[in-house]
């Protein structure tokens, strides 16, 4: 790939602008007509956007295929050929507006069709292919809570579609193209690199204001005013800031708690940088001491952590990190309060999707042990009533190992405590 580029620049072709990751979305789409037979065919559709949100996140598979960031677009694709017309195309993207497909680049059977014509098209299509890959982002599930009764619109569907085309068998999309996102290109790694960065760059900062009295949102204030600072105009998924009892809550993210002195805070972050998120997820003093006890739970997380992470290389199954880790508490008598997964991997989607449990290179997944200890309970030493302690990184798996992407955030306890000391 670098080869390629590097010729492309001794090079120049009069009018050729250099590789941009348009080329990318491309060489996916063929890559995904190659993994079809002639009888199947897959049709992905761009999310509605959500009426009165702000924020537009793309049906993953979608974007991944088109690059395309905007909702009212669909695309329909068979190794066999599509009738367009007297045409037959392989691949078609289904547009409304010009602007969304001005920076497609289309390959030998590719062509841009109107919305309008889709449903003409796709009908076309149906009845000569036995196997459809779909994604339906906006079918959902409808509570009618007045007559008590929940549809699921995609069991509709599904009906609908069998009653149609009995000897057609229809399937998600996710697994089929997850196939491919599994396994991130040099472009996608560059941009979770970025994404971990900004994220750890947050954190740092939210090290650096933390005192007893400041509030949750204060310090989620002060991530998020990195991820802006630096281009990361979305979060991978809300930010969780958790402190005092809130800890122990693993998807606290109200953050309107006002932290007192002998806090420990959890704070679990990702931004989103084109598209692509990070998440990392450090545990701080709020005073910029840990207590003993602290430090003892602490250590006993980090170290699981770290044992986790050297492990990690291809061939590896995520379900032995997995043992691992429980193995690991298990044998300090806390595997009890170990209550969520070690790993799972990341790209588009803060929680990717996990066609593969055995690592190669090129994904990227988390390691994240933790322990929790709710108050009160008897079988726990009363020193570690009442806190929780997480650490997570971004991971990428290279060909003899791993690389910890997000090492510029600091975990280790004279680290922090001296980070926290130097404020800003
Ligand atoms: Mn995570």
């Amino acid at each position: 790939m670098k080869k390629i580029l590097f010729l492309f620049l001794l090079y120049p072709i009069a009018g050729f602008t250099q590789l941009n990751s348009t080329d990318e979305f491309l060489a996916r789409r063929e890559k995904v007509l190659s993994m079809l037979d002639t009888s199947q065919a897959i049709v992905l559709k761009a999310i509605s956007f959500p009426p009165l949100a702000n924020e537009y996140i793309q049906e993953h598979n979608f974007y991944y295929l088109t690059g395309i960031n905007s909702s009212a677009s669909i695309l329909l694709m068979s190794p066999k050929g599509i009738m367009v017309g007297s045409k037959k195309k392989n691949t078609i993207i289904f547009y409304t507006n010009t602007e969304d497909i001005k920076n497609i680049q289309l390959g030998l059977n590719d062509t841009l069709v109107k919305s309008a014509e889709f449903r003409t098209v796709f009908s076309k299509l149906l009845p000569s292919i036995s196997k459809l890959y779909y994604s339906a982002p906006d079918l959902i599930l409808v509570n009618d809570w007045l007559s008590d009764k929940v549809y699921f619109m995609e069991r509709e569907m599904k009906t609908r579609m069998k009653t149609a085309y009995p000897n057609l068998k229809i399937e998600p999309a996710e697994f089929f193209v997850g196939k491919l996102r599994a396994i991130k290109s040099e472009t996608e790694i560059g941009y979770i690199r970025k994404a971990t960065n900004i994220t750890a760059d947050g954190i740092v900062a939210a090290m650096k204001i933390a005192k007893p009295g400041v509030w949750e949102y204060e310090l989620q204030a002060a991530i998020e005013y990195e991820y802006t600072r630096q281009g990361a105009m979305l979060r991978g998924f809300t930010s969780i800031v958790g402190s005092g009892l809130n800890n122990l809550i693993l998807h606290y993210c109200n953050n309107t708690r006002q932290t007192q002195n002998g806090d420990l805070v959890v704070i679990d972050v990702g931004a989103k940088y084109h598209e692509y998120s990070s998440d990392i997820t450090r545990t701080i003093p709020v005073s910029g001491k840990f207590t003993d006890a602290q430090k003892e739970i602490y250590s006993m997380v980090l170290k699981a952590q770290k044992e986790a992470i050297a492990m990690v290389k291809p061939g590896l199954s995520i379900d032995d990190l997995e043992n691992f880790a429980v193995n690991a508490f298990r044998k300090l008598g806390y595997e009890k309060y170990f209550i969520h997964g070690l790993s799972h991997p990341v790209g588009l989607d803060v929680h990717d999707v996990m066609v593969d449990r055995i690592l190669k290179p090129g994904m990227v997944i988390t390691i994240e042990p933790g322990l929790y200890f709710e108050p009160n309970n008897k079988s726990i030493p009363e020193k570690y009533w009442g806190f929780g302690v997480r650490i997570e990184d971004t991971i990428l798996v290279t060909e003899n190992g791993c690389e910890v992407l997000s090492k510029s955030a600091p975990k280790e306890i004279e680290e922090i405590e001296k980070l926290m000391k130097k404020k800003r």
